[in-house]
C-alpha cells in the first residue's frame, strides 16, 4: 500500500510538472517576413518554443505597427505568460508596452528596441548593435578601396537604406555616415530606403542607376536589398562585385553564394538567433530568478570575397573570407 501511495505520488507530480510546463503560454509578436534574416529568426524562436512543449502565440504583423498594437492588446487579454516583442518602429509604443507591465506579464524586446525602453519594465533586451554594423560597413570598404589602390580616387557611393523609421535602418546609416563624414573621397550621391526587401531592392537599385552613369560602390543596410540590386546591376549591363564594390548587411547564407560567385564584395553580420538567450531566461524565470535590465548585443563577424582586410584602423577585427565560413551558415 505505501509502495502503491508512493508511485500514485510520483506520478501525480511528474504529471503536474508536465502539464505545468506545457502551460506555459508564449505570445510572440513578430514585423513580418521581409528579409532571410526575419525568416532565421522567426524560424529560431518558434522551433524552440515548441521544442520545449510551451504554446506559441505567433503574431505577423506584416510590418503595420497597428497590427503590432492590437497583438499585443490580445496578448493581454489572453494573459499569456511572456510576450516577446520586436517593434517594426522605433516610436509610439509608450502606451501599449505600459499597458503589458500593468498586466505584469514579462516582456523580451528582441532586435529592434523602442525608444521608451528606459521607461518600462522588460526581463532583457538582445539585439544587433546596429550603430557599429554601419561602421563596419563604410571602415570595410575604404579598407578595400585601399587595399585595391584607389585610397585616391573621388569614389561615388549610394546607399539602400532599410525600413523607415526601424532602429536598424536608422542606427546603420548614422554608422555609415559618421564614419564617412570623417574622409573626403567617398560621396553619397543617393539613398532611399528599399524597406529591405529583395524586390524593392532592385527597384530602387535600378532608378539609381538610371540617374547616375558613374555609381562605384553600393551600401545595402541588408543583404535582401543588396541580392535585389545585384540583379538590377546586371540588367544594367555592369558587373555587379566588380563595376559596382557591394556591402550588404546580415550575413546570410544567399549573401555568402553571392560572395562567393563574386558578385557581391562583403557583408556585415548581424545575428538573428536569440533562442538560446531567451529560452533559459523564461525557465529561470519559472524558478523564480531575477535578471538586471540591459540590451545584450550578440557577437557579430565581417565576412568578405578577399578575407584578411581589417575593418578599423588597430586592424582588431579582420574580416573573415566567406567561402571558410559558408558551410557553416544555416540561414
Ligand atoms: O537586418 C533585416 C531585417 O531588424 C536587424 O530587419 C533587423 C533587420 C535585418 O529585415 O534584414
Amino acid at each position: 500500500m505505501k509502495k502503491f501511495l508512493t508511485i500514485a505520488i510520483a506520478l501525480v507530480l511528474v504529471i503536474g510538472c508536465v502539464a505545468n510546463a506545457s502551460a506555459i503560454t508564449v505570445g510572440f509578436s513578430q514585423v513580418g517576413q521581409e528579409s532571410d534574416w526575419r525568416t532565421a529568426n522567426t524560424d529560431d524562436m518558434c522551433a524552440a518554443i515548441e521544442a520545449e512543449g510551451w504554446t506559441l502565440v505567433y503574431d505577423d504583423a506584416q510590418q503595420k505597427q497597428e497590427n503590432q498594437v492590437k497583438a499585443l492588446r490580445n496578448f493581454i487579454t489572453q494573459g499569456v505568460d511572456y510576450i516577446l516583442f520586436t517593434g517594426v518602429v522605433t516610436t509610439g509604443w509608450d502606451e501599449v508596452l505600459k499597458e503589458v507591465n500593468e498586466a505584469e506579464i514579462p516582456l523580451f524586446l528582441l532586435d529592434r528596441m523602442p525608444d521608451c525602453m528606459d521607461e518600462i519594465d522588460y526581463v532583457a533586451a538582445f539585439g544587433g548593435d546596429f550603430l557599429e554594423e554601419g561602421r563596419r560597413m563604410a571602415r570595410w570598404t575604404i579598407n578595400y578601396l585601399a587595399a585595391q589602390g584607389r585610397a585616391d580616387e573621388e569614389i561615388n557611393v549610394v546607399i539602400l537604406e532599410g525600413t523607415t523609421g526601424a532602429a536598424a535602418a536608422t542606427d546603420r546609416t548614422k554608422g555609415i555616415m559618421e564614419v564617412l563624414d570623417k574622409q573626403d573621397k567617398l560621396k553619397v550621391i543617393a539613398s532611399q530606403t528599399g524597406n529591405f526587401t529583395r524586390a524593392e531592392g532592385q527597384a530602387v537599385m535600378e532608378s539609381f542607376l538610371k540617374a547616375h552613369e558613374d555609381i562605384d560602390v553600393l551600401l545595402a543596410e541588408n543583404d535582401d536589398m543588396a541580392l535585389g540590386a545585384i540583379d538590377a546591376i546586371k540588367a544594367a549591363g555592369k558587373v555587379p562585385g566588380k563595376d559596382i564594390i557591394i556591402v550588404g548587411c546580415d550575413s546570410v547564407k544567399a549573401a555568402f553564394d553571392a560572395i562567393v560567385a563574386g558578385e557581391m564584395n562583403c557583408t556585415v553580420e548581424c545575428n538573428p538567433l536569440y533562442s538560446s538567450a531567451v529560452i533559459p531566461m523564461i525557465k529561470g524565470l519559472e524558478e523564480g530568478k531575477t535578471y538586471e535590465k540591459g540590451v545584450v548585443h550578440p557577437e557579430e563577424g565581417v565576412f568578405c570575397m578577399d578575407g584578411g582586410i581589417p575593418y578599423d584602423e588597430a586592424g582588431e577585427l579582420l574580416s573573415v573570407k566567406a567561402a571558410d565560413v559558408i558551410d557553416e551558415r544555416k540561414y
